[in-house]
């Protein structure tokens, strides 16, 4: 028996429309382009579609800079295809989980317009507008996309937040007719029969009560404000205002992107009494490879250690354990491929590598996510020119630390975007082999990666051993074995040390998992207590030699609880 709620026991399914699928040849994906994928989807098992945003956009940044949150982007396609592309899904059985970015708006939507026009116009407090302070911003915050996060306008006389591009007003959330224009918003996506909300930066809504100086330690120029901004005084009454409001109403999935959340706080904002939302989408283990130097923040080239990266999984599978509920990811549209990242996409192992993290993830307790692309083990991009680079972050942190601040030499920051930039993951789908992957017949708006003649959906399909059928087998055991969703996580016995290898199980009073992921690409030996009575159910090698673990080898045995306590 299974008790979980339906979102514990689903897949979620990332789609970045604009690199997705090209249905009019224009190199942009559209919506039309999703409709005609949407077998694929189904075919790889999973349940809901988290759309990244599709709605009107000033395109600064990758839609989320949103100028109308009740029309689509003419680019992606019309309301009549989004309607379409729900009615398609809902038919075979997949949800549609939009993206809900109310942190801020566009400088272009119209309720901005309105609010810089005058300081008495209504509109002026759905922002946040300051006074200059000795002829300088508010406070020394900077923005996620460099530089102050203060803009000054000239015609009123007042700086505007903007914590991240100064074409992203930040809106004033502490404004009531602010929190009920979104909230009407979201009923109105409701009635158009959407299944849930992705919340952008949700953890930033509520701002400190006085805006002052942050000193997290960043220094000169202007400091990191995540963490004077995260988790907010009034973060978790307006949640529990929108829960009120609207999510309570339906039988969602909803989401909180919450940088900057703690364990105890997550216990807040996806507590499994359903007063906020369903599950936290945080940022801990794609962070331990940054912050070499707190100036350059996450831009490096380093790897993070298995030991470090398993304190922080461990730590998160057992503070939430029976309290709240997290989300499983490697990347998204944010972060680098995980195979380059945590795995090896040299060709000699990129396969076992992508498996192995599919493995070792999908089996922990949370919801997991596979990012377009990742159930192929799509790879970094590996450009060598910044022109090949679109993403605004990527071209800022460049100019910022290589031309304004000389910091970093040309050479050795190109080499931090191969590693970190966001355009990472933002190539098109490669769906077969042909000049741009079968995305478009087009030049597409960012360049292919030159491997989908090697990595490609119309290969891995054909191929029983793909790392396209190996992450269907890890949904079908997410859908078939209760103790996925249930089972108490455990470390292996001594593991917390083992610099090589992750092994850990996870329990319920049924039955037992033990999986056994090899993080390098060395032969080693392993000896772990295994019942006789098991399974091998999940493996990415075609046989079992026992305590030996070839390169990047994970398996995964199941067996009766009773044989494990004995
Ligand atoms: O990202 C939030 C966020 O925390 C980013 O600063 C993230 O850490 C960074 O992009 C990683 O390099 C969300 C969206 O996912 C992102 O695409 C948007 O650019 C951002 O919010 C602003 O809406």
């Amino acid at each position: 028996m299974n008790n979980s709620k339906w979102w514990q026991q689903a897949v979620i399914y990332q789609v970045y429309p604009k690199s997705f699928q090209d249905s009019n040849q224009d190199g942009l994906g559209d919506l039309r382009g999703i409709i005609s994928r949407l077998d694929y989807i189904k075919q790889l098992g999973a349940d809901v579609i988290w759309l990244n945003p599709v709605y009107k956009t000033a395109n600064i940044d990758g839609g989320y800079d949103i100028s109308d949150y009740q029309s689509i982007n003419p680019d992606l396609g019309t309301m009549s295809d989004f309607d379409a592309l729900v009615t398609e899904a809902h038919q075979r059985g997949l949800k549609i989980m939009m993206d809900l970015v109310v942190n801020h708006t566009s400088s272009d939507h119209d309720w901005f317009k309105q609010s810089r026009s005058s300081t008495d116009n209504p509109y002026r407090d759905y922002y946040i507008w300051r006074d200059p302070v000795d002829g300088h911003e508010p406070n020394n915050w900077g923005s996620f996309f460099s530089g102050p996060a203060w803009t000054y306008d000239e015609q009123s006389q007042q700086y505007y937040l903007h914590l991240f591009a100064k074409e992203q007003p930040d809106l004033n959330w502490d404004n009531p007719e602010v929190r009920k224009a979104i909230f009407r918003m979201m009923n109105w996506w409701a009635a158009k029969g959407i299944d849930g909300f992705r919340m952008d930066v949700i953890s930033l809504i509520s701002k400190p009560n006085n805006l002052t100086d942050d000193h997290a330690g960043k220094g000169q120029p202007y400091e990191d404000a995540g963490q004077a901004v995260a988790n907010g005084p009034h973060v978790h009454q307006y949640l529990k205002e929108m829960n009120q409001e609207v999510l309570s109403k339906y039988d969602w999935i909803t989401v909180g992107e919450t940088a900057g959340v703690t364990t105890e706080q997550a216990d807040k904002y996806a507590n499994l009494d359903g007063s906020e939302l369903n599950m936290v989408f945080q940022f801990e283990h794609v962070s331990l490879d940054g912050n070499v130097n707190p100036i350059l923040g996450k831009w490096s080239d380093r790897r993070v250690s298995l030991v470090d990266l398993r304190e922080n999984l461990v730590k998160w599978q057992t503070q939430l354990a029976g309290k709240a509920w997290n989300s499983l990811y490697w990347n998204n549209h944010d972060q680098p491929r995980a195979v380059s990242r945590f795995g090896d996409d040299d060709p000699q192992y990129r396969d076992y590598s992508a498996k192995m993290l599919g493995a070792m993830l999908h089996f922990m307790q949370g919801t997991p996510y596979i990012y377009q692309g990742e159930e192929l083990g799509m790879t970094n991009s590996a450009w060598h020119d910044l022109s090949q680079y679109r993403d605004l972050e990527s071209l800022n942190a460049y100019h910022e630390f290589v031309d304004k601040e000389a910091l970093v030499s040309p050479e050795t920051m190109l080499r931090y975007l191969q590693t970190t930039s966001r355009d990472n993951a933002r190539t098109p789908m490669q769906w077969d082999n042909s000049q741009y992957a079968g995305f478009s017949q087009n030049k597409p708006w960012l360049p292919v990666n030159d491997n989908h003649t090697e990595v490609n959906a119309q290969q891995q399909l054909s191929d029983s051993n793909s790392v396209f059928n190996f992450y269907k087998q890890l949904i079908k055991w997410r859908h078939t074995l209760p103790v996925v969703t249930n089972g108490t996580f455990s470390l292996i016995t001594g593991n917390e040390k083992d610099t090589e290898v992750f092994a850990y199980t996870r329990q319920n009073s049924d039955q037992t998992l033990l999986v056994i992921a090899n993080f390098t690409a060395n032969q080693l030996t392993r000896h772990y207590d295994i019942p006789s009575d098991h399974k091998l159910i999940v493996q990415n090698y075609t046989d079992d030699q026992g305590s030996t673990l070839r390169p990047y080898e994970t398996k995964v045995y199941l067996y009766q609880s009773t044989a494990a306590t004995d």
